[in-house]
């Protein structure tokens, strides 16, 4: 049986595993690892699962007019000359009546790669345009960005590792991250589970006993969810008492420990943050802080990866800010088989050219977070224009922005919604058009991925399906129509911008790169700050002091917030006393997948409960209960946990919401719970640590 390279291209943490499609009869039957890559580079359940998301029973195929309310769901089908000629000509009326930034651009990265990116297709489409107002921050990473320039510089962007530097640590610290199921970049998995083999000492600090810690055999220290910078400031009061302080490496390489040490030891006026303060923050018991400290000081080296997650909760600024700290005081730091307590993902990948992106000089922008409340309140709000469309590609906003129920009013309220989509998510339910855009394995494409030194390259697998097209054809069809449709394709067809790339790439034979699919580059150990670390008078850093800014009097000036990383105390509100957490499913990107029957099958959603918190409401295994904050409420099922720290309750993102007329959401989206206020000083979401109540459906709902 013929099989090709392929790759996903989906925001998974993988975005472009090396993979191989195999076809029979012109349909693609099977997905499997890409033997050119090696025993490490591997693919997972959701780049499997490619061909069940291709010939899905209810892709959209053609475009589609709304005919009913908003969300109702009822469209008509339209030729694709009666949907463009609707969208060109809203577009264009938008324009002259309001403007170019009128229109609100959410793209996202439902596709990742070098041209059909989702997130860089429609930026140019829109810049060219004239300037649509564009999203700021992420939610993936939006408070640890915020703060890594601070501490960094610019070199923040290369302050990460690769993966195969884990084969050199003698422990491996998971802060909340569990990436044996949210992938945090292709090559993690097969290491990590290596260095466990060797017997590198594994620690999962996470309020779950994930699958990574259970297969790992980790060390798991069940921190409440958003305590993490109390119990990280008391490892740092440990190590200072214990003396166990490299203080020339710490003089060598930064500034202002003095003053968090200060801070740490109480003589801020405040109390000392002993692991006696930080026990009942974090929940994790005086002994226990100090048994991991000590083992933590003890390996040399010992590598923090820390997740994404420790920065979705409120005040995510502080865990990575003292993450490095933590790195440095311990030596670790800027160490082969260690790390610099940054994101994982921030090293530069091979050469290879991508799709670029207009400037706009004074685009307005709004903090992704806050999109919807951007649509609401407008210039009344403080928001730099009325917003009167949106242009949604790649992306299921309503669903996986904070705070549904807003994101619902916001599409209401626009004049114009329209987006590409596969499939008719909730956010494409609200839009006025939704044009049916072509699927990851019908397009030619090289893949960019998350984390690690290499390419991969994909030929078209299959032709579009039905009346689906590229967003790259529709983008081009739409931008003649209005105008630059030269600038936008600069003469080429999609193939000819793939080769275009492959050209400015570092890649040395094009023909062996497309016949395998893959492309690795010469250096695949890399440390990011190395040479800094080595020598930080030869390789200074961009910070004001040229060293790493423990203390950053310019993060003091610019934020109205303490230059030293503190504890900050989450409000409280004593109706919802349990903590929800909404990580990432192991089965699905994001809401991928969602509408699909085997993975709903597979994903068996449910909230997760410890058998304490569920008897003290009379609740057992498997009975339907409402879960509510002010922000919204669900129906859903209990499953009793152990492995769940008591107090907290967990609900992965991305099921798609099922409103019912009162408002109930029957299918348990994470973000009926979330708000859109988010992290002060980086408007960062905040997913991870959300006040709820759960109680017991009265039977006659449940039954
Ligand atoms: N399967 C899968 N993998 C993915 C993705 C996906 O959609 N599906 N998405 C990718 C994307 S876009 C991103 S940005 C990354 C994000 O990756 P992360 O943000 O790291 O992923 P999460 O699943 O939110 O959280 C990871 C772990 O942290 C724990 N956790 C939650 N809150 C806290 C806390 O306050 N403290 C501590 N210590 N632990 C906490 C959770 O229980 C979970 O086990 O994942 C990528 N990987
Ligand atoms: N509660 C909670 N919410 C979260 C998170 C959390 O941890 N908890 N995680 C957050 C994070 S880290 C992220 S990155 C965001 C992700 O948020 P989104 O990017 O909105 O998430 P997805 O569900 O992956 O949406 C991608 C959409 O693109 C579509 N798509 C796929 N391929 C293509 C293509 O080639 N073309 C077009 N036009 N469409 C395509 C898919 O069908 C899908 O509907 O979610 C955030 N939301
Ligand atoms: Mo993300």
């Amino acid at each position: 049986m013929p099989s090709i390279p392929v790759f996903c291209g989906k925001d998974c943490g993988g975005n472009a595993c090396p993979l191989t499609a195999t076809l029979e009869n012109g349909r693609v039957t099977h997905v499997a690892n890409n033997p050119a890559a090696g025993k490490y580079l591997l693919g997972c359940s959701r780049g499997y699962n490619l061909p069940s998301e291709l010939y899905a029973p209810d892709r959209v195929l053609q475009p589609l007019i709304r005919v009913g309310e908003r969300g109702s769901g009822r469209f008509r089908a339209a030729s694709w000359e009666e949907a463009l000629r609707l969208i060109a000509d809203r577009l264009a009326d938008v324009r002259a009546k309001f403007g170019a930034g009128a229109v609100l651009n959410l793209s996202s990265a439902g596709s990742t790669s070098a041209l059909h990116g989702t997130g860089p297709l429609l930026r140019r489409f829109l810049n060219l345009y004239g300037g649509a107002t564009r999203c700021t921050g992420s939610y993936s990473t939006g408070a640890s960005q915020f703060v890594l320039p601070y501490l960094f510089g610019n070199q923040w962007k290369t302050s990460g590792f690769d993966a195969a530097t884990m084969q050199y640590a003698e422990m491996i610290v998971l802060w909340g991250a569990n990436v044996l199921e949210a992938r945090l970049g292709t090559e993690i998995n097969a290491r990590l589970l290596e260095a466990a083999r060797r017997g590198a000492q594994i620690v999962a600090i996470d309020p779950r006993r994930t699958r990574t810690a259970q297969k790992t055999g980790a060390w798991w220290i069940p921190c409440r969810p958003g305590a993490d910078a109390a119990l990280m400031l008391a490892v740092l009061y440990l190590l200072l008492k214990d003396d166990r302080v490299d203080r020339a490496f710490v003089a060598a390489h930064s500034t202002g420990f003095e003053q968090l040490e200060a801070y740490i030891l109480g003589q801020d006026g405040g109390q000392a943050r002993t692991p006696r303060w930080a026990e009942p923050l974090c929940g994790v018991s005086a002994e226990e802080i100090t048994r991991f400290a000590r083992a933590y000081a003890a390996a040399k080296p010992a590598m923090l990866l820390p997740g994404y997650s420790i920065q979705r909760v409120y005040a995510g600024e502080e865990p990575y800010r003292l993450a490095v700290a933590l790195q440095l005081i311990t030596g670790n730091f800027g160490k082969l088989g260690g790390s610099t307590g940054s994101l994982n993902n921030r090293l530069p990948g091979p050469r290879v050219g991508m799709l670029p992106v207009p400037a706009v000089p004074n685009q307005p922008s709004v903090p992704v977070t806050r999109w919807p409340d951007a649509v609401l309140e407008g210039r009344s709000g403080g928001y730099p224009e009325e917003l009167h469309a949106i242009y949604s590609v790649g992306g299921n906003y309503l669903n996986q922005g904070a705070q549904i129920t807003k994101n619902i009013a916001a599409l209401q309220k626009v004049d114009f919604a329209v987006c590409h989509e596969i499939f008719l998510t909730p956010t494409a339910r609200y839009c006025d058009v939704v044009l049916p855009a072509a699927h990851a394995l019908e397009k030619e494409d090289i893949g960019l991925p998350w984390a690690g030194n290499f390419l991969t390259y994909k030929p078209q697998a299959v032709p579009p399906r039905g009346g689906a097209r590229t967003d790259y054809d529709i983008l081009c069809d739409l931008a003649e129509r209005l105008g630059f449709g030269a600038q936008f394709s600069e003469g080429r067809t999609a193939a000819q911008w793939v080769q275009h790339f492959l050209d400015q790439s570092e890649v040395p034979d094009h023909d062996a790169f497309r016949r395998s699919g893959f492309y690795i580059a010469p250096d695949q150990e890399r440390v990011g700050l190395a040479d800094f670390t080595r020598d930080p008078t030869a390789h200074p850093l961009s910070t004001p002091s040229g060293l790493v800014e423990i203390a950053s009097e310019r993060y003091g000036r610019e934020t109205g917030f303490p230059a030293i990383p503190t504890w900050q105390t989450p409000p409280q509100d004593e109706r919802y006393p349990l903590l929800l957490i909404t990580p990432k499913s192991p089965h699905r990107t994001h809401s991928q997948g969602s509408n699909l029957a085997e993975i709903r099958r597979k994903a068996a959603h449910a909230l997760d409960m410890h058998p304490t918190d569920a008897a003290a409401r009379g609740i057992g295994d498997g009975d339907q209960v409402r879960l509510f904050n002010a922000a919204g409420v669900a129906q859903v099922a209990v499953r009793l946990c152990h492995a769940l720290a008591p107090g907290v309750v967990c609900l992965p993102e991305g099921v798609w919401v099922e409103l019912d007329g009162d408002g109930l959401d029957t299918a348990g989206a994470a973000n009926m719970f979330t708000c859109t206020q988010g992290t002060a000083p980086a408007t960062a979401c905040i997913m991870h640590g959300v006040g709820v109540q759960v109680s017991r459906c009265p039977a006659h709902i449940g039954s």
